[in-house]
């Protein structure tokens, strides 16, 4: 066997500022919803791994926090998740806003310093994907865009594409495995990602918190599956989660005037809930008022946020 047909098998952390669109690739790529998307930065808290397999090579894309520049505790414990992700990884995908920089390139060097200090002394491939690319029609506004990065990266390849409109996936896909170690499989061919249903419940009831509520409130919630019960005689899955708050404003305007807040958020996780599971599910909120959770390492450990 050549050493170009042997099996492939590799991570490849998805890294890159804020609402850039990591999730919404990671989710093109897999071809399924693995990942919860919101047009709010700071969505992604956690490490999320989607799995996607290719003829001769498996790969596994980790979905990481954007890289903030915000403070607090919560922050750091997002970040922590995102340098542990980059420690594993085997090919390191940058992701950028590419129609964020045409607009605003000031921003540019603000936003990817951590990242540029990291990379600086790495000698992994590295891809920078230049996303968003379907917000303008011509094309060659990007050029000097991608001479600059070229010039900060000098060792990346640059890949322009649009994981709205999987544009250019199928490619970066293939330049990907090309860069992969050689290896078995690490994971059955049938499973597309290592969460679990109930943190995707949980994930789901956040994307629809973080659709609903306006300002800072989405920032201070956080979701936690209580309970989860398979009634197989009746054929439903019965979920009650808590829904904390970081104060009792808050609670108020999760809940919602005479409800409605809280049952539109139920309703449509519910709906969303019952096509992953492929099941029944009655769903009950309880929101919960845990004052300046964000400060406390402890309750976010407890939660499943920072490093695994
Ligand atoms: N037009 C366009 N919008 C995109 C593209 N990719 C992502 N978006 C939008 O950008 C917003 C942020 O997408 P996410 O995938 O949540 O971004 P993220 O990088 O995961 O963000 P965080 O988790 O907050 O760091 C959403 O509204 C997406 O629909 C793209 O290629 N084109
Ligand atoms: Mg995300």
């Amino acid at each position: 066997m050549t050493h170009d047909k042997e099996h492939r098998c590799g991570w490849v952390a998805i890294m890159g500022p804020p609402n850039a669109g990591k999730s919404t690739l990671l989710n093109a790529l897999i071809g399924q919803k693995v990942s919860i998307v919101t047009p709010r930065a700071q969505t992604t808290r956690n490490r999320i791994v989607g799995i996607l397999n290719e003829p001769g090579a498996q790969i596994m894309f980790m979905d990481t926090p954007g890289l903030t520049r915000a403070r607090g505790h919560l922050p750091k414990m997002m970040l922590q998740s995102v340098w542990q992700s980059m420690d594993t990884a085997d090919v390191l995908l940058l992701i950028l806003d590419c129609d964020l920089y045409l607009r605003k390139p000031e921003f540019l060097e603000r936003d990817t310093e951590a990242l540029a200090r990291a990379l600086a002394v790495d000698a992994r491939p590295l891809i920078g994907l230049v996303n968003k690319v379907d917000k303008f029609a011509d094309k060659s506004r990007m050029l000097p865009l991608l001479e600059r990065l070229q010039s900060m990266w000098p060792k990346a390849e640059l890949f322009p594409a649009s994981a709205l409109l999987r544009d250019g996936l199928p490619e970066l896909a293939a330049l990907i495995v090309k860069k992969l170690p050689a290896g078995p499989a690490q994971f059955p061919e049938e499973q597309l990602s290592t969460a679990s249903v109930r943190f995707m419940a949980a994930e789901i009831i956040r994307e629809k918190l973080f659709l609903h509520l306006v300002q800072e409130v989405p920032y201070s919630v956080a979701v936690e599956i209580e309970i989860w019960e398979d009634m197989e005689d009746e054929g439903r899955t019965l979920i009650h989660a808590a829904i904390y708050v970081g104060r009792p404003s808050h609670k108020a305007m999760v809940i919602g005037k005479g409800g409605a807040g809280i049952k539109a958020i139920g309703s449509s996780a519910r709906q969303e809930i019952q096509a992953l599971l492929e099941r029944k599910v009655h769903l009950e909120l309880w929101v919960k008022v845990r004052e300046h959770w964000t400060e406390d390492p402890h309750f976010m450990r407890s939660l499943g946020l920072g490093p695994e």
